[in-house]
């Protein structure tokens, strides 16, 4: 049984990317090779990172939907290496109940799921597998998600949202401690959405019972206000993280594992710092 304690219990996690597809929006086509992407995940474990997340389809906005074939050819042989040799957890990327199966026979521990289970068979499969689950708001798809977002008040309506998809999580049978729930930056929200939920964060924390994940990296609300390509927005990223994490955020999940895992120790220090002074 996977618990999401194991990883965020005493201190927050960083959550390794390793996209293995040809045009994710920051590394398309770098690690498509099992080879590339084995080496990428080890990488990532090296410098810090205490989870990886093996993604086969970019959910980018405008991505066209992957074969359920070719996400398997892509995912499962990388998913086998990584979870027999990196010595963390590995998480799979996928909204395909097939695709989250078959990762979890070859040895995941967590499905990482950015539509929440929209998939009828996701639930009851990482239930049966005893795995954890990540619980991701979107707005739409990936298609059109960035179209024309809105909201009342998108913090609210995405709290209501993840607390309502914990339950449905439960009454599918997963244990609470399976469970872990991301707001979705990016999907189907405007820079504007992005940042009331990041400067907001701390009311989501105490609206859901579970940890929350925070995926800003190399986002492009950063770029809004940064300027920059996608690879050159990992200190903008840096800056959410320690934001997020202040605020109670306990996995972040980011594509340069060794400066999140630094920042958080930096973070650590200071608060334990600032708490013996005011001890
Ligand atoms: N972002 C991407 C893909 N998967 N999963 C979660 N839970 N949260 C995210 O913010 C998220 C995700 C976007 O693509 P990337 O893999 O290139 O970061």
């Amino acid at each position: 049984m996977f618990a999401w304690s194991s990883v965020c219990g005493d201190r927050p996690a960083v959550m390794g990317i390793v996209n293995v597809t040809p045009d994710s929006f920051s590394d398309g086509g770098r690690f498509l090779a099992p080879d590339a992407a084995v080496a990428h995940g080890l990488a990532l474990v090296a410098a810090g990172a205490d989870v990886l997340d093996i993604g086969g389809e970019s959910t980018r906005p405008g991505a066209q939907p992957v074969a359920e074939a070719d996400e398997l050819a892509r995912v499962v042989p990388v998913v086998a290496r990584l979870a027999a040799g990196a010595g963390v957890p590995v998480s799979i990327d996928t909204r395909k109940a097939a695709v989250a199966s078959a990762a979890l026979e070859v040895g995941a521990a967590i499905v990482n799921d950015v539509t929440a289970g929209a998939d009828p068979a996701m639930l009851p499969v990482v239930a049966d597998a005893g795995a954890g689950i990540v619980l991701m708001h979107m707005q739409g798809d990936p298609q059109s998600m960035q179209n024309a977002p809105a909201y009342g008040d998108v913090v609210v309506e995405v709290g209501d949202f993840l607390a309502e998809r914990v339950m449905r999580a439960c009454d599918a049978g997963l244990d609470q401690s399976a469970l872990c729930v991301d707001p979705g930056f990016g999907f189907g929200k405007t820079a504007t959405h992005n940042l009331s939920l990041l400067t907001r964060l701390a009311e989501l924390v105490t609206r859901v019972d579970v940890p929350v994940l925070v995926g800003t990296s190399r986002k492009s609300f950063i770029g809004s206000l940064l300027g920059g390509a996608p690879h050159a927005r990992d200190d903008g990223t840096l800056a959410t993280v320690v934001w997020a994490v202040d605020r109670g955020a306990r996995i972040v999940r980011v594509h340069d594992a060794g400066a999140a895992t630094d920042a958080l120790r930096l973070l650590d220090v200071m608060a334990s710092l600032d708490a013996k002074a005011v001890a």
